[in-house]
């Protein structure tokens, strides 16, 4: 009906594992997995689904978490029921182990399955792109990218990105890792931290001691040895409360811009964490679902295979128009899918007479203060442009 057909002269591939909605963090958690199902509903509402290839992924195997992790820290994810495990808030006098089981990571039934079916997905998207069957796939069941080779961290436990990447290493000589979640990909750039064929990127609030986790400054760009290929390979831009579409666009396209033509990557894994949009119940940006999807839009441009993967994003029908909004950006349909009358989509309901994708007047929840100057803006540009002198394709 909305006559929406698949992209010209390359492919598009949506993995989705059903099974992951049902595990729980515990009722006042701020992660909601069903987040995950609503944006799944909302592209089938649209008809998205018939321009792409749809995928029910697979669960990652230990092998596959291996890869990257410790198999200590395996072992005790996989091994140990619940209620063996310790947990700081009931059993205040048990040792934590592996930064398991306080309020932020915390250990529920099922835990790993829904770990390895996060890392499934992530992987059968690089497999793809890998043996050239899509050019641009999706896996919002993805992106958690706090996660350390021992170490949970950030409601994350595996990091399903950094073994997606591991994959594309084996068929792509230099990928490209971008992170427009509100918090710093830390997992992610530390764990290419001594590689050039890596280049790390993370926009995100910065106000260490205040905000988690506290890295990603400016200065920071990877361990600066002399013998350490990946020095400069991490690129960081830290920024304040409340910035809005037009100035985060702005500093998007000089950064990215100016990397993608130094650092001529071979693919990109784009980490499209939603907590940065306005109204978060965790983030304080600005942005519109308009301003976030311009992001995947200008990658897009690049006309080089990218992963796009979720990550955070705490008020979950606002997380569903982002990642529909950008899968249309994917498939090419953003234009049509504006103009679609909403009344027609059975899931109309549940998005309380608004319109599901917002025209760019309308906020999404409270508008914060803007605390980002131009001025500071211009200087954080002018640092990464200086940085990338040393990084040479
Ligand atoms: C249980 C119940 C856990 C309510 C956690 C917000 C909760 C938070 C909760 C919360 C919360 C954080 C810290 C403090 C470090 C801790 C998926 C010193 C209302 C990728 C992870 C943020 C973001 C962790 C993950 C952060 C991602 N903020 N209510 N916890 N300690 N943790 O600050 O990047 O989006 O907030
Ligand atoms: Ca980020
Ligand atoms: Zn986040």
């Amino acid at each position: 009906e909305y006559n929406i057909t698949r992209p010209k002269g390359y492919t598009v591939s949506y993995h989705f594992n059903p099974d992951m909605e049902p595990h729980h963090f515990g009722l006042t958690h701020p992660m909601k997995p069903f987040r995950l199902t609503l944006t799944k509903s909302l592209v089938t509402a649209y008809g998205m689904n018939f321009a792409m290839d749809n995928y029910n992924t697979r669960i990652a195997t230990y092998e596959e978490l291996n890869s990257f992790h410790t198999s200590d820290y395996l072992d005790y994810l996989h091994m140990t029921p619940p209620e063996e495990m310790p947990r700081d808030i009931d059993n205040p006098d048990k040792e934590v182990k592996f930064n398991l089981g306080g309020s932020d990571c915390p250990l529920f039934h099922g835990l790993y399955d829904y770990c390895s079916m996060s890392a499934g997905s992530s992987l059968d998207a690089a497999r793809k792109i890998c043996n050239k069957q899509s050019d641009i796939a999706i896996a919002w069941g993805g992106g958690l990218h706090h996660a350390k080779k021992s170490e949970a961290s950030g409601f994350c436990y595996i990091n399903d990105i950094v073994i997606a990447i591991l994959q594309l290493l084996r068929c792509y000589p230099r990928v490209l890792y971008i992170d427009i979640d509100v918090h710093h990909g830390d997992g992610v750039e530390e764990a290419f931290h001594s590689t050039d064929r890596v280049l790390t990127c993370s926009f995100h609030k910065y106000a260490p001691e205040v905000f988690f986790p506290g890295t990603g400054g400016l200065d920071d760009t990877g361990p600066k040895s002399e013998h350490n290929p990946g020095a400069h390979h991490a690129i960081n831009v830290p920024l304040n409360d409340g910035i809005t579409d037009e100035q985060y666009g702005h500093l998007f396209q000089s950064v990215i811009g100016k990397i993608n033509e130094k650092f001529r990557p071979s693919v990109i894994a784009l980490q499209c964490g939603a907590d940065s949009l306005a109204g978060d119940r965790l983030g304080r940006f600005n942005l519109q679902v308009q301003g976030h999807g311009a992001c995947a839009k200008f990658c897009k441009t690049f006309g080089i295979p990218m992963i796009m993967f979720g990550g955070g994003g705490y008020t979950p029908r606002n997380v569903a128009r982002a990642w529909a909004y950008e899968t249309s950006v994917a498939i090419d349909v953003d234009e049509k899918i504006n103009k679609i009358i909403p009344e027609h989509t059975p899931w109309r309901k549940h998005f309380v007479q608004e319109e599901l994708f917002p025209s760019l007047e309308q906020i999404l929840g409270e508008p914060r203060a803007n605390r980002n100057s131009q001025k500071r803006l211009q200087e954080i540009i002018q640092h990464v442009h200086e940085q990338l002198r040393f990084v040479n394709a």
